[in-house]
């Protein structure tokens, strides 16, 4: 499946039924999401293994790459198309040589000799941020857009940005290269998360053509 990260959903099930969270994922895909990352902070193994599978059925009705957040065993377990590793995850160079050559592997940089080092260890994309406070639970630092900049100039493989971000706040990202736009809560908490992505892709459009 071809890696696209235009518009790249990170999914929180927090506070959501299981339904509730898979009617949001599957409306999100139809609204245009791109690439999909299931994220569980709080599930068990088994509940993190179950719902991935359940996230993974739907996913693939759209055609969508699903990435498996910091466990790869879980991605391997149900043949998920990738991980994504952050700074304090498996390294890059240890998710590719399990996951093989063919899996997709991204990774968290948030300095130039992180993207240097996550590239070199065989990353397919990098996730950089956070550009905006983020209220979505994790464990991050604010990312200077020059150094996404940097980040961009640096490295050959795509560039998503991360962090805080929605329709209306992009122009800040005006005229770095990145490939993507990468978004929790923008679409989780929407009421409309069709919608929603429907207003990204648009609000990216229109900042690459800015
Ligand atoms: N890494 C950096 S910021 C972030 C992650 C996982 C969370 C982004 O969530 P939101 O809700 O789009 O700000
Ligand atoms: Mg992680």
């Amino acid at each position: 499946m071809r890696l696209d990260p235009t518009l790249y959903l990170v999914t929180d099930s927090t506070g959501l039924s299981e339904e509730a969270f898979l009617s949001k994922v599957e409306a999100a895909l139809q609204g245009g999401v791109t690439l999909l990352q299931i994220r569980e902070k709080e599930r068990s193994t088994r509940e993190y293994l179950k719902l991935a599978q359940q996230v993974h059925t739907i996913a693939q009705r759209y055609h969508v790459p699903l990435l498996v957040d910091d466990r790869v065993d879980v991605a391997l377990a149900m043949d998920a198309e990738g991980v994504h590793v952050g700074q304090s995850d498996m390294p890059v160079w240890l998710a590719r040589k399990l996951l093989g050559p063919h899996k997709i592997v991204g990774a968290t940089a948030k300095t130039v000799p992180q993207a240097l080092e996550a590239y070199e260890q065989g990353a397919s994309y990098l996730g950089v941020g956070a550009i905006y406070p983020t209220t979505t639970k994790v464990v991050t630092v604010i990312t200077a857009p020059e150094t996404l900049r940097d980040i961009c100039r640096s490295v050959p493989i795509p560039v998503n940005a991360i962090g805080g971000l929605n329709a209306g706040n992009l122009s800040v990202l005006k005229g770095i290269d990145i490939q993507g736009i990468c978004v929790v809560s923008a679409i989780m908490k929407a009421p409309d998360p069709r919608q929603a992505a429907q207003e990204l892709r648009q609000a990216f459009s229109a900042l690459r053509e800015m």
